[in-house]
């Protein structure tokens, strides 16, 4: 593979790339362009037609391209991509060649440097800080595995990051890499409401402890009041019960959380 094409280390993008003009008054505000690798793009039509994603998608911050891996098929009779593996076992492997081939065709279509991303359960446990540093990258390029995995030839050569979602196994990608999508969107400034922010979300910049319960009218439903402090109007108390709760939460149900306070380089 020509080295110039190979995708940089994820990080390694320059922040300027990762512009794009809103249709609001000229304003330019940092954009996310996605390409999803998958055996079965239809998958994913439902989840992009879907509120958050869609009004991001019109607003001009996220762009979403998905590509089936058949089409760079070698086998242009079947579009075969999977094979048996050397040495024998169960399953079938996703071939290298279809896979650079896809890649390398999906870098060409935009000029903006890519970041590629693997989803496999041998990858990186994706958590809160690994997406704010997903969201700046400008541009990622998700592969979807499918079978017992992609032929090791593709890690070698594409040097993706690696990312799982849970220790748990699922039957393909495609589900982990609408949680990639999902989980980063939301860091692009102007894809939540003007009134809503990420800063507070639980394991997030501004907060790594669980969030506290919140509570809505009515005041009293089956004889479960809302605590007083939230209706005294008291916003001195209100955020300090708020911080109690969120720390007796973590503490209760994910005292592993309980090192890793925000800090100023966090
Ligand atoms: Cl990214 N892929 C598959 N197949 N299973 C998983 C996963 C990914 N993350 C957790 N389980």
């Amino acid at each position: 593979m020509d080295s110039q094409r190979t995708p940089d280390p994820v990080g390694a993008n320059p922040v300027t790339s990762r512009t794009t003009v809103s249709g609001q008054a000229g304003a330019v505000l940092p954009s996310l362009r996605f390409d999803i690798v998958t055996l079965f793009p239809e998958i994913f039509s439902g989840y992009l037609t879907q509120s958050l994603l869609a009004k991001a998608i019109d607003k001009g911050l996220v762009e979403i391209h998905v590509h089936n891996l058949r089409d760079w098929s070698v086998d242009q009779k079947h579009h075969k991509v999977d094979d048996r593996p050397y040495g024998g076992g169960p399953g079938m492997l996703i071939c290298v060649e279809p896979v650079i081939r896809c890649v390398e065709a999906v870098i060409a279509m935009d000029s903006r440097p890519a970041s590629v991303v693997l989803l496999t359960p041998q990858g990186e446990q994706l958590g809160q800080q690994r997406v704010e540093k997903l969201a700046p990258l400008g541009r990622l390029i998700l592969l979807c595995g499918r079978y017992e995995g992609f032929d090791h030839r593709v890690i070698e050569l594409l040097n993706p990051l690696e990312l799982s979602i849970g220790d748990f196994v699922l039957n393909g990608g495609e589900v982990a890499a609408m949680v990639v999508v999902d989980s980063t969107i939301r860091m692009i400034p102007g894809v939540l409401g003007d009134e809503q922010s990420s800063w507070d979300d639980s394991f997030s910049r501004g907060n790594r402890l669980l969030e506290f319960p919140q509570y809505t009218r009515p005041v009293e439903f089956r004889g479960l009041k809302v605590p007083e402090v939230l209706t005294s109007g008291d916003h001195g108390r209100i955020a300090q019960w708020r911080a109690e709760q969120s720390q007796m939460r973590t503490r209760e149900r994910r005292k592993d959380l309980l090192g890793s306070q925000p800090s100023e380089t966090d």
